[in-house]
Protein backbone atom coordinates (compact mmCIF):
# COMPACT_ATOMS: atom_id res chain seq x y z
CA UNK A 1 0.00 0.00 0.00
CA UNK A 2 1.01 3.37 -0.89
CA UNK A 3 1.97 5.51 2.74
CA UNK A 4 -0.02 7.79 5.06
CA UNK A 5 2.87 9.82 5.98
CA UNK A 6 6.27 10.05 5.35
CA UNK A 7 9.37 11.40 8.03
CA UNK A 8 12.82 12.18 5.86
CA UNK A 9 15.65 13.17 8.20
CA UNK A 10 16.04 10.13 10.24
CA UNK A 11 18.19 11.22 13.06
CA UNK A 12 16.77 10.65 16.95
CA UNK A 13 13.76 12.99 16.70
CA UNK A 14 12.86 11.66 12.91
CA UNK A 15 13.59 8.03 13.73
CA UNK A 16 11.51 8.51 16.60
CA UNK A 17 8.42 10.13 15.26
CA UNK A 18 8.59 7.64 12.62
CA UNK A 19 8.21 4.74 15.17
CA UNK A 20 5.43 7.06 16.58
CA UNK A 21 3.34 6.97 13.67
CA UNK A 22 3.83 3.35 12.62
CA UNK A 23 3.36 2.05 15.86
CA UNK A 24 0.06 4.07 15.60
CA UNK A 25 -1.09 2.61 12.41
CA UNK A 26 -0.14 4.67 9.85
CA UNK A 27 1.74 3.03 7.12
CA UNK A 28 5.13 5.25 7.38
CA UNK A 29 7.60 5.55 4.33
CA UNK A 30 10.90 6.85 5.62
CA UNK A 31 14.10 8.52 4.34
CA UNK A 32 17.39 10.08 5.18
CA UNK A 33 20.16 11.54 2.90
CA UNK A 34 22.43 8.78 4.08
CA UNK A 35 20.91 5.37 3.43
CA UNK A 36 22.61 3.77 6.41
CA UNK A 37 20.09 5.47 8.92
CA UNK A 38 17.32 4.43 7.07
CA UNK A 39 18.06 0.47 7.07
CA UNK A 40 19.34 1.06 10.92
CA UNK A 41 15.47 2.26 11.63
CA UNK A 42 14.23 -1.18 9.79
CA UNK A 43 16.72 -3.24 11.35
CA UNK A 44 15.96 -1.87 14.57
CA UNK A 45 12.87 -0.99 15.16
CA UNK A 46 11.01 -2.40 11.81
CA UNK A 47 8.88 -4.60 14.00
CA UNK A 48 7.12 -1.11 15.28
CA UNK A 49 4.30 -1.02 12.72
CA UNK A 50 4.21 -1.12 8.52
CA UNK A 51 7.69 1.30 7.35
CA UNK A 52 8.06 1.95 3.97
CA UNK A 53 11.95 2.71 3.17
CA UNK A 54 13.71 3.91 0.15
CA UNK A 55 17.01 5.16 -0.44
CA UNK A 56 16.24 7.91 -3.26
CA UNK A 57 13.71 11.22 -2.52
CA UNK A 58 12.36 10.24 -6.09
CA UNK A 59 11.24 6.90 -5.13
CA UNK A 60 10.16 8.09 -1.28
CA UNK A 61 7.93 10.71 -2.79
CA UNK A 62 6.32 7.80 -4.97
CA UNK A 63 5.71 5.94 -2.28
CA UNK A 64 3.04 8.11 -0.45
CA UNK A 65 -0.12 8.55 -1.35
CA UNK A 66 -1.49 11.89 -2.21
CA UNK A 67 -2.30 14.44 -0.99
CA UNK A 68 1.16 13.24 -0.17
CA UNK A 69 2.34 14.39 3.90
CA UNK A 70 6.19 14.49 4.29
CA UNK A 71 7.47 15.91 7.81
CA UNK A 72 11.47 16.97 7.78
CA UNK A 73 13.09 16.59 10.30
CA UNK A 74 16.60 17.40 9.43
CA UNK A 75 18.95 20.35 11.14
CA UNK A 76 17.33 23.48 11.09
CA UNK A 77 18.55 26.20 8.86
CA UNK A 78 20.51 25.08 5.21
CA UNK A 79 20.05 21.44 5.71
CA UNK A 80 15.83 22.61 6.07
CA UNK A 81 16.06 24.25 2.66
CA UNK A 82 17.88 21.66 1.16
CA UNK A 83 15.70 19.36 1.73
CA UNK A 84 12.68 21.24 0.40
CA UNK A 85 14.57 22.72 -2.90
CA UNK A 86 14.78 19.15 -3.33
CA UNK A 87 11.13 17.61 -2.07
CA UNK A 88 9.58 20.46 -4.18
CA UNK A 89 10.78 19.43 -7.12
CA UNK A 90 8.98 16.46 -6.75
CA UNK A 91 6.02 17.09 -4.91
CA UNK A 92 2.76 18.26 -7.03
CA UNK A 93 0.47 20.79 -6.30
CA UNK A 94 -2.23 20.08 -3.00
CA UNK A 95 1.11 18.00 -1.23
CA UNK A 96 2.10 18.73 2.44
CA UNK A 97 5.23 19.37 3.19
CA UNK A 98 5.77 20.09 7.33
CA UNK A 99 9.17 21.15 8.61
CA UNK A 100 8.89 19.53 12.37
CA UNK A 101 12.13 20.73 13.09
CA UNK A 102 13.32 24.13 14.84
CA UNK A 103 13.24 26.46 12.71
CA UNK A 104 12.87 30.62 12.90
CA UNK A 105 9.61 31.67 12.66
CA UNK A 106 10.70 33.53 9.58
CA UNK A 107 12.46 31.35 7.68
CA UNK A 108 9.00 29.46 7.82
CA UNK A 109 7.12 32.53 6.85
CA UNK A 110 9.55 32.56 3.34
CA UNK A 111 9.41 28.83 3.10
CA UNK A 112 5.70 28.99 2.55
CA UNK A 113 5.10 31.90 0.53
CA UNK A 114 7.71 29.89 -2.03
CA UNK A 115 5.92 27.14 -1.75
CA UNK A 116 2.41 28.52 -2.08
CA UNK A 117 3.05 29.55 -5.43
CA UNK A 118 4.25 26.05 -6.20
CA UNK A 119 0.66 24.89 -5.05
CA UNK A 120 2.50 23.03 -2.12
CA UNK A 121 1.07 23.33 1.22
CA UNK A 122 3.87 24.24 3.43
CA UNK A 123 2.91 23.65 7.40
CA UNK A 124 5.76 24.95 9.79
CA UNK A 125 5.37 22.27 12.94
CA UNK A 126 6.74 23.30 15.96
CA UNK A 127 7.18 19.69 17.90
CA UNK A 128 8.23 19.59 21.88
CA UNK A 129 9.50 16.91 24.18
CA UNK A 130 12.51 16.41 22.79
CA UNK A 131 13.34 12.27 21.92
CA UNK A 132 10.91 10.54 24.37
CA UNK A 133 8.23 12.72 22.87
CA UNK A 134 8.76 12.61 19.56
CA UNK A 135 8.14 8.53 20.21
CA UNK A 136 5.54 8.72 23.23
CA UNK A 137 3.61 11.46 22.05
CA UNK A 138 5.14 15.16 21.59
CA UNK A 139 3.45 18.80 21.75
CA UNK A 140 2.67 19.46 18.44
CA UNK A 141 2.05 22.93 17.74
CA UNK A 142 1.28 23.30 14.05
CA UNK A 143 1.48 26.10 11.79
CA UNK A 144 0.01 26.55 7.68
CA UNK A 145 -2.75 26.78 6.09
CA UNK A 146 -6.54 25.68 7.48
CA UNK A 147 -7.05 23.36 4.52
CA UNK A 148 -3.49 21.44 5.53
CA UNK A 149 -4.53 20.92 8.64
CA UNK A 150 -7.93 19.61 7.68
CA UNK A 151 -5.97 16.65 6.20
CA UNK A 152 -2.83 16.46 8.24
CA UNK A 153 -4.53 17.54 12.08
CA UNK A 154 -5.79 14.31 12.48
CA UNK A 155 -2.64 12.55 11.97
CA UNK A 156 -1.02 14.74 13.96
CA UNK A 157 -3.77 14.66 16.92
CA UNK A 158 -2.93 10.94 16.63
CA UNK A 159 0.54 10.61 17.56
CA UNK A 160 0.68 13.70 19.91
CA UNK A 161 0.58 13.50 23.91
CA UNK A 162 -2.77 13.21 25.42
CA UNK A 163 -4.17 14.97 28.28
CA UNK A 164 -7.62 14.50 29.36
CA UNK A 165 -8.54 12.34 26.26
CA UNK A 166 -7.60 15.60 24.33
CA UNK A 167 -4.48 15.68 21.92
CA UNK A 168 -1.50 18.27 22.79
CA UNK A 169 -1.96 19.37 19.17
CA UNK A 170 -4.24 21.82 17.34
CA UNK A 171 -3.88 24.25 14.64
CA UNK A 172 -2.16 27.66 16.15
CA UNK A 173 -2.39 29.70 12.59
CA UNK A 174 -1.25 30.62 9.24
CA UNK A 175 2.44 30.04 8.04
CA UNK A 176 4.83 30.63 10.34
CA UNK A 177 2.57 31.01 13.45
CA UNK A 178 3.32 27.19 14.91
CA UNK A 179 7.13 28.33 14.70
CA UNK A 180 6.46 31.20 16.93
CA UNK A 181 4.65 29.60 19.27
CA UNK A 182 7.55 26.90 19.54
CA UNK A 183 9.87 29.40 20.13
CA UNK A 184 7.86 31.12 23.09
CA UNK A 185 7.57 27.71 24.31
CA UNK A 186 10.87 27.13 24.32
CA UNK A 187 12.06 30.62 25.88
CA UNK A 188 9.72 30.04 28.36
CA UNK A 189 11.46 26.70 28.85
CA UNK A 190 14.82 28.79 29.71
CA UNK A 191 12.86 30.81 32.31
CA UNK A 192 11.01 27.71 33.78
CA UNK A 193 14.50 25.72 34.10
CA UNK A 194 16.70 29.23 35.52
CA UNK A 195 14.15 29.76 37.89
CA UNK A 196 14.53 26.06 39.39
CA UNK A 197 18.11 26.67 39.02
CA UNK A 198 17.96 29.96 41.11
CA UNK A 199 15.62 27.99 43.70
CA UNK A 200 17.94 24.87 44.09
CA UNK A 201 20.81 27.69 44.80
CA UNK A 202 19.08 29.35 47.56
CA UNK A 203 17.97 26.41 49.13
CA UNK A 204 21.40 25.12 48.91
CA UNK A 205 23.56 28.36 49.81
CA UNK A 206 20.86 30.06 51.85
CA UNK A 207 20.12 27.28 53.81
CA UNK A 208 22.88 25.33 53.29
CA UNK A 209 21.06 21.79 52.11
CA UNK A 210 22.71 18.96 50.46
CA UNK A 211 21.60 18.36 47.23
CA UNK A 212 20.06 15.26 48.21
CA UNK A 213 17.81 17.00 50.53
CA UNK A 214 16.83 19.28 47.81
CA UNK A 215 15.99 16.41 45.20
CA UNK A 216 13.45 15.42 47.77
CA UNK A 217 12.19 19.23 48.65
CA UNK A 218 11.62 19.15 45.09
CA UNK A 219 9.89 16.01 44.63
CA UNK A 220 7.30 17.36 47.28
CA UNK A 221 6.93 20.15 45.76
CA UNK A 222 6.04 18.18 42.71
CA UNK A 223 2.83 16.99 44.38
CA UNK A 224 1.45 20.31 44.63
CA UNK A 225 0.95 23.48 42.32
CA UNK A 226 4.01 23.43 40.95
CA UNK A 227 3.95 20.02 39.55
CA UNK A 228 5.67 19.82 36.22
CA UNK A 229 7.61 17.78 34.53
CA UNK A 230 11.11 19.93 34.95
CA UNK A 231 10.32 19.86 38.97
CA UNK A 232 10.00 16.28 38.36
CA UNK A 233 13.79 15.81 36.24
CA UNK A 234 15.72 18.50 38.71
CA UNK A 235 14.31 15.65 41.93
CA UNK A 236 15.75 12.64 39.69
CA UNK A 237 19.02 15.22 38.97
CA UNK A 238 19.46 16.81 42.54
CA UNK A 239 19.25 12.84 43.47
CA UNK A 240 22.02 11.41 41.01
CA UNK A 241 25.63 10.52 43.02
CA UNK A 242 28.64 10.20 40.64
CA UNK A 243 29.64 6.81 40.31
CA UNK A 244 33.33 8.14 40.12
CA UNK A 245 33.52 10.24 43.01
CA UNK A 246 30.87 9.42 45.24
CA UNK A 247 29.98 13.60 44.72
CA UNK A 248 26.96 14.93 44.02
CA UNK A 249 25.85 14.49 40.25
CA UNK A 250 25.64 18.24 40.12
CA UNK A 251 28.84 18.84 41.85
CA UNK A 252 31.21 17.02 39.13
CA UNK A 253 29.37 19.14 36.25
CA UNK A 254 31.21 21.73 34.76
CA UNK A 255 28.37 24.95 35.82
CA UNK A 256 28.58 26.43 31.79
CA UNK A 257 24.94 25.75 30.50
CA UNK A 258 24.84 25.75 26.68
CA UNK A 259 21.91 27.14 24.66
CA UNK A 260 20.67 26.32 21.14
CA UNK A 261 19.91 29.56 20.28
CA UNK A 262 15.81 29.37 20.62
CA UNK A 263 16.12 31.48 23.68
CA UNK A 264 18.06 33.88 21.97
CA UNK A 265 15.51 34.01 19.25
CA UNK A 266 12.27 34.26 21.81
CA UNK A 267 14.21 37.22 23.56
CA UNK A 268 15.20 38.89 19.53
CA UNK A 269 12.12 38.99 18.99
CA UNK A 270 10.69 40.07 21.80
CA UNK A 271 12.63 43.03 21.54
CA UNK A 272 11.79 43.50 17.54
CA UNK A 273 7.79 43.48 19.19
CA UNK A 274 8.88 45.58 22.04
CA UNK A 275 7.54 43.18 24.43
CA UNK A 276 9.32 43.24 28.34
CA UNK A 277 9.84 39.27 28.65
CA UNK A 278 12.30 39.98 31.06
CA UNK A 279 11.93 36.24 32.47
CA UNK A 280 13.01 34.80 29.47
CA UNK A 281 15.50 37.37 28.72
CA UNK A 282 17.04 37.60 32.27
CA UNK A 283 17.56 33.47 32.29
CA UNK A 284 19.16 33.25 28.48
CA UNK A 285 22.01 36.13 30.08
CA UNK A 286 22.20 33.87 33.25
CA UNK A 287 23.51 31.07 30.55
CA UNK A 288 25.86 33.96 29.33
CA UNK A 289 27.68 34.51 32.39
CA UNK A 290 27.67 31.53 33.08
CA UNK A 291 29.55 30.61 30.19
CA UNK A 292 31.66 33.97 30.17
CA UNK A 293 34.83 31.88 31.49
CA UNK A 294 36.90 35.04 30.96
CA UNK A 295 35.60 36.86 33.31
CA UNK A 296 34.29 34.62 35.79
CA UNK A 297 37.90 33.74 35.96
CA UNK A 298 39.18 37.22 36.63
CA UNK A 299 36.05 37.82 39.22
CA UNK A 300 37.98 36.09 42.07
CA UNK A 301 38.56 39.15 44.30
CA UNK A 302 35.69 41.02 43.49
CA UNK A 303 34.47 41.85 46.76
CA UNK A 304 30.98 40.00 48.33
CA UNK A 305 28.74 40.66 51.46
CA UNK A 306 29.90 41.14 54.99
CA UNK A 307 27.15 38.03 56.14
CA UNK A 308 26.31 34.72 54.84
CA UNK A 309 22.08 34.42 54.84
CA UNK A 310 21.82 32.88 58.11
CA UNK A 311 17.80 30.61 57.41
CA UNK A 312 16.74 29.92 60.91
CA UNK A 313 13.30 28.36 60.19
CA UNK A 314 13.71 26.14 57.36
CA UNK A 315 11.05 24.87 56.65
CA UNK A 316 9.35 28.66 56.14
CA UNK A 317 12.59 29.29 54.19
CA UNK A 318 11.41 26.36 51.92
CA UNK A 319 8.00 27.65 51.51
CA UNK A 320 9.37 31.31 50.61
CA UNK A 321 11.47 30.24 48.14
CA UNK A 322 8.18 28.24 46.69
CA UNK A 323 6.19 30.91 46.64
CA UNK A 324 8.38 33.37 44.94
CA UNK A 325 9.46 30.24 42.37
CA UNK A 326 5.74 30.05 41.98
CA UNK A 327 4.89 33.83 41.58
CA UNK A 328 7.76 34.14 39.30
CA UNK A 329 6.96 31.46 36.90
CA UNK A 330 3.43 32.78 36.65
CA UNK A 331 5.35 36.42 35.29
CA UNK A 332 7.34 34.23 32.96
CA UNK A 333 4.36 32.81 31.50
CA UNK A 334 2.89 35.95 31.15
CA UNK A 335 5.14 37.46 29.39
CA UNK A 336 5.43 35.07 26.97
CA UNK A 337 1.56 34.96 26.29
CA UNK A 338 2.21 38.97 26.04
CA UNK A 339 4.69 37.86 23.38
CA UNK A 340 2.67 35.70 21.46
CA UNK A 341 -0.60 38.45 21.26
CA UNK A 342 1.94 40.86 19.73
CA UNK A 343 3.25 38.48 17.45
CA UNK A 344 -0.09 37.21 16.17
CA UNK A 345 -0.83 41.34 15.96
CA UNK A 346 2.47 41.78 13.70
CA UNK A 347 2.09 38.40 11.84
CA UNK A 348 -1.62 38.52 11.06
CA UNK A 349 -2.55 35.22 13.00
CA UNK A 350 -5.36 34.39 14.95
CA UNK A 351 -4.01 33.00 18.16
CA UNK A 352 -6.10 31.13 20.59
CA UNK A 353 -3.76 31.59 23.85
CA UNK A 354 -6.05 29.05 25.77
CA UNK A 355 -5.68 26.21 22.98
CA UNK A 356 -1.66 26.94 23.61
CA UNK A 357 -1.60 26.30 26.66
CA UNK A 358 -3.97 23.49 26.06
CA UNK A 359 -1.35 21.58 24.06
CA UNK A 360 1.35 22.75 26.69
CA UNK A 361 -0.21 20.61 29.01
CA UNK A 362 1.35 16.95 27.66
CA UNK A 363 4.69 15.62 26.05
CA UNK A 364 6.39 19.03 25.75
CA UNK A 365 9.29 20.14 28.10
CA UNK A 366 7.34 22.76 30.25
CA UNK A 367 4.14 20.27 30.96
CA UNK A 368 2.40 21.52 34.05
CA UNK A 369 -0.33 21.13 36.13
CA UNK A 370 -0.66 24.80 36.08
CA UNK A 371 -1.23 25.00 32.38
CA UNK A 372 -5.08 24.20 33.22
CA UNK A 373 -5.50 27.05 35.12
CA UNK A 374 -4.12 29.61 32.04
CA UNK A 375 -6.73 27.28 29.85
CA UNK A 376 -9.37 28.51 32.12
CA UNK A 377 -8.04 32.17 32.78
CA UNK A 378 -8.58 32.56 29.03
CA UNK A 379 -11.58 30.57 28.69
CA UNK A 380 -12.99 32.72 31.11
CA UNK A 381 -12.06 36.09 29.33
CA UNK A 382 -10.30 35.84 25.89
CA UNK A 383 -9.49 39.34 25.83
CA UNK A 384 -7.11 39.11 29.58
CA UNK A 385 -4.72 42.06 29.06
CA UNK A 386 -2.03 39.75 31.35
CA UNK A 387 -2.28 36.38 32.56
CA UNK A 388 -1.76 37.77 36.18
CA UNK A 389 -5.22 39.73 35.56
CA UNK A 390 -6.90 36.61 35.70
CA UNK A 391 -8.44 35.55 39.15
CA UNK A 392 -6.67 32.87 39.97
CA UNK A 393 -3.25 33.97 39.22
CA UNK A 394 -4.09 37.53 40.85
CA UNK A 395 -4.61 35.31 44.31
CA UNK A 396 -1.84 33.32 44.07
CA UNK A 397 0.67 36.62 43.85
CA UNK A 398 -0.88 37.89 46.19
CA UNK A 399 -0.81 34.92 48.71
CA UNK A 400 3.08 34.93 47.79
CA UNK A 401 3.96 38.18 47.25
CA UNK A 402 5.57 38.99 51.20
CA UNK A 403 7.58 35.52 50.28
CA UNK A 404 8.64 36.71 46.82
CA UNK A 405 10.25 39.85 48.54
CA UNK A 406 11.35 37.92 51.64
CA UNK A 407 13.57 35.65 48.80
CA UNK A 408 14.72 38.58 46.65
CA UNK A 409 15.74 40.76 49.50
CA UNK A 410 17.43 38.66 51.09
CA UNK A 411 19.06 36.99 47.87
CA UNK A 412 20.65 40.66 47.70
CA UNK A 413 21.99 40.85 51.11
CA UNK A 414 23.58 38.14 50.76
CA UNK A 415 25.18 37.84 47.67
CA UNK A 416 23.07 34.96 45.72
CA UNK A 417 22.56 36.15 42.33
CA UNK A 418 18.37 35.39 41.60
CA UNK A 419 17.80 37.56 38.07
CA UNK A 420 15.33 35.84 37.20
CA UNK A 421 13.34 35.81 40.42
CA UNK A 422 14.41 39.64 40.93
CA UNK A 423 13.46 40.83 37.93
CA UNK A 424 10.37 39.03 37.76
CA UNK A 425 9.15 41.05 41.05
CA UNK A 426 10.71 43.96 39.36
CA UNK A 427 8.18 43.64 36.17
CA UNK A 428 5.37 42.65 38.59
CA UNK A 429 5.85 45.80 40.60
CA UNK A 430 6.33 47.91 37.45
CA UNK A 431 3.41 46.67 35.97
CA UNK A 432 1.01 47.74 39.05
CA UNK A 433 2.90 51.08 39.53
CA UNK A 434 0.42 53.94 38.77
CA UNK A 435 2.95 56.84 38.04
CA UNK A 436 6.03 54.80 36.89
CA UNK A 437 9.14 57.35 36.19
CA UNK A 438 8.50 57.29 32.65
CA UNK A 439 7.35 61.04 32.98
CA UNK A 440 11.20 62.06 34.19
CA UNK A 441 12.51 59.85 30.92
CA UNK A 442 10.02 62.01 28.88
CA UNK A 443 11.50 64.96 30.24
CA UNK A 444 15.57 63.97 29.33
CA UNK A 445 14.42 62.88 26.03
CA UNK A 446 13.00 66.19 24.88
CA UNK A 447 15.75 68.16 26.36
CA UNK A 448 18.53 66.57 24.88
CA UNK A 449 16.77 65.69 21.55
CA UNK A 450 13.20 67.51 21.50
CA UNK A 451 12.16 64.64 21.17
CA UNK A 452 8.33 65.88 22.77
CA UNK A 453 5.87 64.96 25.31
CA UNK A 454 2.18 64.48 26.18
CA UNK A 455 0.46 66.02 29.25
CA UNK A 456 -1.57 64.20 31.91
CA UNK A 457 -4.40 67.38 31.32
CA UNK A 458 -4.43 68.17 27.62
CA UNK A 459 -4.59 66.17 24.43
CA UNK A 460 -1.63 67.26 22.47
CA UNK A 461 2.26 67.13 21.57
CA UNK A 462 4.53 69.07 23.75
CA UNK A 463 7.99 70.08 23.69
CA UNK A 464 9.56 72.66 25.73
CA UNK A 465 12.29 75.45 24.69
CA UNK A 466 14.66 73.48 26.90
CA UNK A 467 17.65 76.36 25.81
CA UNK A 468 15.51 78.96 25.46
CA UNK A 469 13.09 80.53 28.24
CA UNK A 470 11.58 77.31 28.93
CA UNK A 471 8.05 77.75 28.18
CA UNK A 472 6.35 75.19 26.44
CA UNK A 473 5.17 75.18 23.00
CA UNK A 474 2.61 72.97 21.42
CA UNK A 475 4.16 70.61 18.67
CA UNK A 476 0.99 69.26 16.40
CA UNK A 477 -0.42 72.41 15.11
CA UNK A 478 -3.37 72.19 17.19
CA UNK A 479 -4.12 75.31 19.25
CA UNK A 480 -2.72 75.34 22.78
P1 LIG B 1 19.92 16.87 13.80
O1 LIG B 1 19.47 18.27 14.04
O2 LIG B 1 21.16 16.42 14.43
O3 LIG B 1 20.02 16.65 12.21
C1 LIG B 1 20.51 15.44 11.69
C2 LIG B 1 19.71 15.07 10.45
O4 LIG B 1 19.81 16.08 9.45
C3 LIG B 1 20.25 13.80 9.82
O5 LIG B 1 19.13 13.06 9.36
C4 LIG B 1 21.06 14.34 8.66
O6 LIG B 1 21.22 13.42 7.61
C5 LIG B 1 20.23 15.47 8.22
N1 LIG B 1 20.88 16.42 7.32
C6 LIG B 1 21.87 17.31 7.57
BR1 LIG B 1 22.73 17.51 9.15
N2 LIG B 1 22.21 18.03 6.50
C7 LIG B 1 21.41 17.60 5.52
C8 LIG B 1 21.26 17.96 4.15
N3 LIG B 1 21.99 18.94 3.61
N4 LIG B 1 20.35 17.29 3.41
C9 LIG B 1 19.62 16.31 3.95
N5 LIG B 1 19.69 15.94 5.24
C10 LIG B 1 20.57 16.58 6.03
O7 LIG B 1 18.74 15.85 14.19
P2 LIG B 1 17.75 15.81 15.44
O8 LIG B 1 18.46 16.08 16.72
O9 LIG B 1 16.99 14.55 15.28
O10 LIG B 1 16.76 17.05 15.19
C11 LIG B 1 16.01 17.20 14.01
C12 LIG B 1 15.25 18.51 14.06
O11 LIG B 1 14.37 18.49 15.18
C13 LIG B 1 16.14 19.74 14.27
O12 LIG B 1 15.64 20.82 13.54
C14 LIG B 1 16.02 20.03 15.75
O13 LIG B 1 16.26 21.38 16.05
C15 LIG B 1 14.60 19.63 16.00
N6 LIG B 1 14.29 19.25 17.39
C16 LIG B 1 15.15 18.49 18.12
C17 LIG B 1 14.83 18.14 19.42
C18 LIG B 1 15.75 17.28 20.21
O14 LIG B 1 15.45 17.05 21.40
N7 LIG B 1 16.85 16.80 19.66
C19 LIG B 1 13.62 18.53 19.95
C20 LIG B 1 12.75 19.26 19.19
C21 LIG B 1 13.10 19.61 17.90
P3 LIG B 1 22.51 12.41 7.58
O15 LIG B 1 22.11 11.26 8.45
O16 LIG B 1 22.62 12.04 6.17
O17 LIG B 1 23.66 13.17 8.10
Amino acid sequence: PKADIGVTGLAVMGSNLARNFASKGFVTAVHNRSYSKTTALIDEHGGDGQFVPSESAADFVASLATPRKIIIMVKAGGPTDAVIDELSELLEPGDILIDGGNALFEDTIRREKAAREKGIHFVGCGISGGEEGALKGPSIMPGGSKEAYASLGPILEKISAHVDGEPCCTHIGTDGAGHFVKMVHNGIEYADMQLIAEAYDLLRRGAGMEPAEIAEVFAEWNRGDLDSFLIEITAEVLKQVDAETGKPFVDVVVDAAGMKGTGTWTVQTALTLGIPVTGIAESVFARGLSSSTKQRAGAGNLPGPSQPWSVKDRDAFVEDVRLALYASKIVAYAQGFDEIVAGAAQYDWEIDRGAVARIWRGGCIIRARFLNRITEAYADNPELASLLFAPFFTDVVSKGQDSWRRVVAGAAQSGIPTPVFASSLAYYDGLRTERLPAALIQGQRDFFGAHTYQRVDKEGTFHTLWSGDRSEIQEDGHTP
